[in-house]
């Protein structure tokens, strides 16, 4: 059985995080997210998301391409992740390119490219003007 491994923090679930999963999963035979936690995005990665942590999990574990979602603490747990669970394949968007290839020495490092137009940046600024387009000017 071929495990794969990837993290992120996978707020406001989009197809480009789907396409990301979908691939990282047929890389193997199983997939593990580790799943940025509410405190490590605001304290490390500067991350306020829409969902909380339970629902993030939630959304990810209803994925037929997710078989394990495991929280993500630390920058410097993936070392002891992939040894732990046996992982053969580490997988990240290409926007990550090259910045863990120091574990390839464990496993397979491998960058799979980005849907580049989409992004929960882009999802809440695109809700935003439309909602302001909306209004009447007078509001504004
Ligand atoms: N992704 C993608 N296409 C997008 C948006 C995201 O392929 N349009 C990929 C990212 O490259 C990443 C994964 O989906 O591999 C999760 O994206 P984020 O939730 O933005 O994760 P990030 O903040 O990059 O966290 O320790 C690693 C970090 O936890 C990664």
């Amino acid at each position: 059985m071929k495990r794969v491994i990837t993290y992120g923090t996978f707020d406001l679930l989009h197809y480009g995080h789907i396409k990301l999963l979908q691939r990282a999963r047929q890389l193997g035979d199983y997939l593990i997210v580790a799943l940025s936690t509410d405190k490590f995005n605001t304290e490390e990665k500067n991350k306020i998301t829409y969902f909380s942590y339970d629902e993030r999990k939630l959304l990810l574990e209803s994925l037929r391409y997710v078989d394990l979602v495991i929280p993500e603490e630390r920058w410097e747990q993936k070392r002891d992740d992939i040894q732990l669970y046996l992982c053969d394949i580490f997988v990240m968007g290409d926007d990550w390119l090259n910045r863990f290839d120091f574990l390839s020495d464990l496993c397979e490092v491998i960058y799979l490219p980005r849907t580049p137009e989409i992004s929960t940046t882009k999802i809440k600024e695109d809700i935003k003007s439309a909602t302001h387009s909306f209004l009447p000017q007078a509001i504004l």
